[in-house]
């Protein structure tokens, strides 16, 4: 059923503590934790706890975990203090998704170029 747990989901065992994290905020509906492969000074990612495949779905089925995962990109780099920043969702393989749940990439603390690689 759409947003249920999947066994074989990093980011679904994250979210039931089964992986450890660097968690940097958690609300009722989502958790933001630091990217373990950083790409930039902050490199947070943002997801809903519940397990939606990519944005796509997520924007579709569940349109208000949407903007709560939206609003929470703005927490964290307001926490972080940043005066600019990028937030990605690579949706699907040819874009760079390869953890299937979707997420925000909050991106900031260095120059960005445009447009991105
Ligand atoms: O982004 C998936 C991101 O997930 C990628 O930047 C690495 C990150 N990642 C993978 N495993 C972990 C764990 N265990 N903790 C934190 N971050 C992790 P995508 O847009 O799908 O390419």
């Amino acid at each position: 059923m759409a947003g249920e747990p999947q066994d074989d989901c990093l980011f679904c065992k994250i979210v039931a503590g089964h992986i450890p994290a660097t968690i940097v905020r958690e609300t009722e509906t989502t958790v933001a934790f630091r990217d373990i492969n950083p790409q930039a000074p902050t490199h947070v990612l943002v997801i809903p706890k519940a397990h939606y495949k990519d944005a796509a779905a997520l924007a579709a089925q569940a349109p208000q975990l949407a903007a709560d995962v939206l609003a929470e990109t703005q927490a964290v780099a307001d926490e972080d203090k940043l005066e600019s920043y990028r937030i990605v969702f690579n949706t699907g393989a040819g874009a760079g998704q390869t953890v299937w749940h979707a997420h925000a990439h909050v991106l900031g603390g260095r120059g960005m170029e445009w447009p991105p690689g």
